[in-house]
């Protein structure tokens, strides 16, 4: 398979390759390097972009003229090794402040600071060209029902979203917000737990037109669901703004691992809708793809840089295989007989009225829903057509 060019769009974040690999039982087990180093060593694996949260690169505590003097050290990295930075995040999990969250804390001030970090880091993202504003609420949850108001929380966030996306209009940014949806950890319930909750509340703001959605694949997954679904509802909703792609094997803790070295054959179909669209046409995603996955805890620095490359390497081959599939006429014979391209045609025809379709006996009436009950789909010997190419 070829090597990653910079036209593939591949991005990475700084907090993947840049994991220590401390976990709830153990402590880190790789060296920090600085955020450049990553950065350059993304650069020379083929990467076109980078993105990180404010504290990624500076730390909490930084001082306006250390954060300068840091921000300004990577950007001049990313500038020589011809990187992008495309989207910026804000953390607002790790520091003890926000163990109730940011912006739904109960706790007033904490939830004024949040925001001001957020809108401070939302300023950095757009002098630095980030061009998609991350909001993983990680923290924005509960263990204990009875511990929220959980009508307030909901208001709360909304207000939260609609002050940064109101900023961000108001100063004219090139920015839009990309809300990360998950459903557990690191809090026992996280609000907004899915991509359909996350559309749903957007669908609420008064400045919902710059805010869509960053989803996770094993976010959605380890919540049972099928990613490939969620991003197709998001694209159908023009929501789709940005993606993070990793592994995950069923519902467990959030894995992220190599994207592929989960659910290959879900991550198949990932790629084949993001690579060749829906089969009907429609809106496309033209964004970055973009990896959150994590080196295991197992792996050295070698480790690091093999899995870095995995990714792409994954998504490479995934794409060869998905152009093939569709490419391959038994592939099309069995999606003529499957019916696929007929489920693009709206089901009244242009013009018909409800009365139109009461009057067409042919659609009630006469139809003999018994023969129509006994036709062939065909649907698994398509989807073996696809393990064909995915696996032969
Ligand atoms: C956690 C995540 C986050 C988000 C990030 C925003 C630390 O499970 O996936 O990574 O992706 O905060 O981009
Ligand atoms: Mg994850
Ligand atoms: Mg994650
Ligand atoms: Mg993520």
């Amino acid at each position: 398979v070829r090597k990653p060019t910079k036209e593939d769009k591949f991005s990475f974040g700084l907090w993947t390759v840049g994991w220590q690999a401390a976990d709830p039982f153990g402590t880190v087990t790789r060296p920090a390097l600085d955020p450049w180093e990553y950065a350059e060593r993304l650069a020379e694996l083929g990467a076109w972009g980078i993105t990180f949260h404010d504290n990624d690169v500076f730390p909490f505590d930084a001082t306006d003229a250390e954060r300068d003097r840091i921000v300004g050290r990577l950007k001049d990295a990313v500038d020589n090794a011809g990187l992008t930075i495309e989207m910026v995040t804000t953390n607002t999990f790790t520091h003890p402040v926000f163990k109730d969250g940011g912006l739904t804390n109960n706790d007033r001030s904490i939830r004024r600071f949040g925001l001001r970090k957020i809108l401070r880091n939302v300023d950095l993202a757009a002098e630095l060209g980030a061009t998609t504003f991350v909001m993983w609420g990680g923290r924005e949850g509960s263990e204990y029902d009875s511990s929220k108001d959980l009508g307030a929380a909901f208001e709360r966030y909304k207000e939260g979203l609609d002050t940064v996306a109101g900023y961000i209009k108001d100063k004219g940014y090139d920015l839009r917000i990309g809300l990360e949806p998950k459903p557990n950890e690191p809090r026992g319930d996280i609000f907004l737990p899915t991509v359909g909750h996350a559309l749903a509340l957007i669908a609420e703001l008064d400045n919902g037109d710059v805010v869509g959605l960053n989803p996770e694949v094993g976010h959605e997954q380890m919540a049972g669901l099928n990613y490939t679904h969620a991003i197709a509802q998001a694209l159908t909703a023009g929501k789709l703004f940005h993606i993070d792609l990793n592994g995950q094997s069923g519902i467990k803790y959030d894995q992220d691992k190599v994207f592929g070295h989960g659910d290959l054959a879900s991550a198949f179909f990932t790629v084949d809708l993001l690579v060749n669209g829906f089969p009907g046409g429609g809106p496309r995603y033209e964004g970055p793809i973009h990896f959150d996955y994590k080196p295991s805890r197992t792996e050295g620095m070698q480790g690091v840089w093999d899995s870095a490359a995995a990714n792409m390497e994954m998504w490479l081959m995934l794409a060869e295989k998905a152009r093939a599939f569709r490419a391959d006429p038994v592939t099309a014979e069995l999606l003529a007989e499957a019916s696929v391209a007929e489920l693009a045609e709206p089901t009244l025809a242009p013009g018909e009225t409800v009365a139109d379709l009461l009057a067409d006996r042919s659609a009630f009436e006469d139809f003999d829903a018994e023969e129509a009950g006994r036709r062939e789909y065909r649907f698994v010997e398509l989807y073996h057509q696809a393990m064909r190419h995915l696996i032969g």
